[in-house]
């Protein structure tokens, strides 16, 4: 059976999660939830980084220890997590006893292949990204990402050997255009690496919230280092060496672009120098922007998922950041967006689709929904659209793959209008709309699971159909003709009541 390991970053647990966070939880969980269908088996963690400065430095201004803020934070990305239906495997947490051993083992490894040695570093340090810069990375001085000024430290502590890995970074992502996606992303990365590596330190001996070095205790890793081999831990490195195996060769990474550099040059480098011959595949989106700018809690325009769930249920909040963003670009989000989408795809299109359907069947088919047939116009459309949508959920791109989804929903309720079911006697010829009409429901219903996964629980029950669609299988249940006629439909309150602007 196939394997497909999907992961998120992990978040930080000085900030509450909010909308940007949930982006690529959800991307993570529409996409765990497409390889289900597929009958792949499926891995999909999410979890939270709780070490380093900045949380140290926040647990001290809640005047609470570093494991008490980690503690309450990462319940509350757990919380959040619940709320959108994300269906993660599992749930890392940096604190824990496995993740430690992960990270001495892989960064020994490093150390052991002489890609680690000790030296003293000066450098310009946001505790923001909890990163280096160099000076002419500032912009007016500061953090170019954070727009917060940045501190001079000078450090006695271990180096990573970057430098040693241009050439195969660049072989890597020549050999592979896949392995960084979208394009852009991956030349991005390249050029990172033809501007010139430099080593980078990877222990502190400031702080001590942090994982200790195991050759020398009195440092702990940068929190980055320790971070990255999250990924790593949850799928058993560092203790179960067959299950790594399996898994490590069928990773995919999901993130923002704010973290490309960290994930697509220094984390490849660091799996070479500990010997792990398989990258991972890297999918790196933008930003979701509000009123043009990034959220921050500084510039107080952070929106928290439950805000809008309240407002369009937890359907309509999935179907939202899936289908309004493309993969790769930013985009502004706006809450009048988010009403017009949410009225026009869901109220006007994938609900009226099966109000009309219940009710037509409710009057012309003594509330039996009718088989389809073979040789129905729909089922074109659908194969057609099928096709895309794959092809779309395999190049990350959940947008281009609800957009061909809901084709098909409007193409039906075209059909609909052309035949007007509801003006037709009772009859063969009414049944067999219906029953076209019925199966384009029970495929959409699939289709759309990984976006709406309880909303589409409740219309395949409404078509008579027992189970749930998240227990079909792709490519076949996609196939025309699935929909057995005979069944009960259930009448019911509209799923997507219309929201006024
Ligand atoms: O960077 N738009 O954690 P973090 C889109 N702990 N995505 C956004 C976003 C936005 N406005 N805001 C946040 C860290 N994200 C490290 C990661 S991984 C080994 C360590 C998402 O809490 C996006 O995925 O700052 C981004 O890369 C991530 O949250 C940053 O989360």
């Amino acid at each position: 059976m196939p394997r497909y390991y999907v992961t998120t970053p992990i978040y930080y647990v000085n900030d509450a999660p909010h909308i940007g966070h949930a982006y690529t939880t959800l991307i993570g969980d529409a996409l765990a939830r497409w390889h289900r269908l597929l009958g792949d088996d499926t891995f999909f963690l999410t979890g939270t980084d709780e070490h380093g400065l900045k949380i140290q430095r926040t647990a001290d201004a809640n005047g609470i220890t570093p494991l008490e803020q980690a503690d309450r934070t990462s319940e509350r990305f757990r919380e959040a997590w619940k709320l959108l239906d994300i269906s993660n495997d599992d749930f890392i947490r940096t604190t824990e006893p496995r993740h430690h051993l992960a990270v001495q083992t892989l960064l020994q490894k490093a150390y052991d292949n002489g890609y680690v040695y000790r030296g003293t570093y000066e450098g310009l340090y946001c505790v923001a990204c909890e990163g280096y810069y160099n000076e002419s990375d500032l912009v007016d001085g500061r953090c170019p990402i954070h727009k917060t000024p940045v501190e001079t430290l000078v450090e006695e502590n271990y180096f990573f050997r970057l430098s040693a890995f241009a050439d195969r970074l660049l072989a890597w992502f020549e050999a592979d255009p896949d392995c960084i996606q979208p394009d852009g992303k991956r030349n991005e990365a390249a050029g990172i690496v033809r501007q010139g590596l430099e080593d980078v330190s990877i222990s502190r001996t400031s702080i001590s919230w942090g994982v200790p070095v195991p050759w020398d205790p009195g440092h702990v890793f940068y929190v980055w280092y320790d971070a990255l081999i999250n990924y790593a831990t949850a799928v058993g490195y560092g203790s179960d060496p067959e299950r790594f195996a399996e898994w490590w060769p069928e990773t995919t990474h999901l993130l923002a672009k704010d973290i490309l550099r960290f994930h697509c040059v220094y984390w490849p480098a660091m799996l070479m120098a500990a010997g792990i011959e398989n990258l991972p595949k890297l999918r790196v989106h933008g930003f979701l922007l509000v009123g043009g700018e990034k959220m921050s809690k500084t510039r107080l325009n952070q929106i928290a998922p439950s805000d809008l769930v309240e407002d369009f249920g937890v359907d309509g909040y999935r179907y939202h950041f899936l289908r309004d963003n493309s993969f790769g670009p930013d985009g502004d989000f706006s809450y009048e967006g988010m009403i017009v989408r949410y009225n026009s795809d869901l109220a006007n299109n994938l609900g009226n689709l099966l109000q009309r359907v219940s009710t037509v069947v409710a009057k012309k088919c003594a509330g039996i929904g009718p088989a389809p047939r073979m040789d129905s116009p729909l089922a074109g459309v659908v194969a057609a659209a099928y096709n895309d949508a794959a092809a779309a959920w395999a190049n990350t791109q959940p947008s281009v793959a609800l957009e061909a989804t809901w084709r098909i929903i409007r193409e039906t309720n075209d059909y609909l209008q052309t035949n007007e079911p509801w003006k037709m006697e009772p009859g063969p010829e009414c049944d067999a709309v219906m029953g076209d009409a019925l199966e384009v429901l029970r495929v959409v219903t699939i289709l759309a699971s990984p976006a709406m996964p309880g909303a589409c629980d409740v219309i395949w029950r409404r078509i008579g159909l027992s189970g749930s669609p998240r227990d079909e299988r792709l490519p076949a249940a996609a196939a025309w003709g699935g929909y057995p006629g005979g069944l009960v439909i259930e009448a019911g309150d509209p799923l997507f009541p219309r929201r006024k602007a």
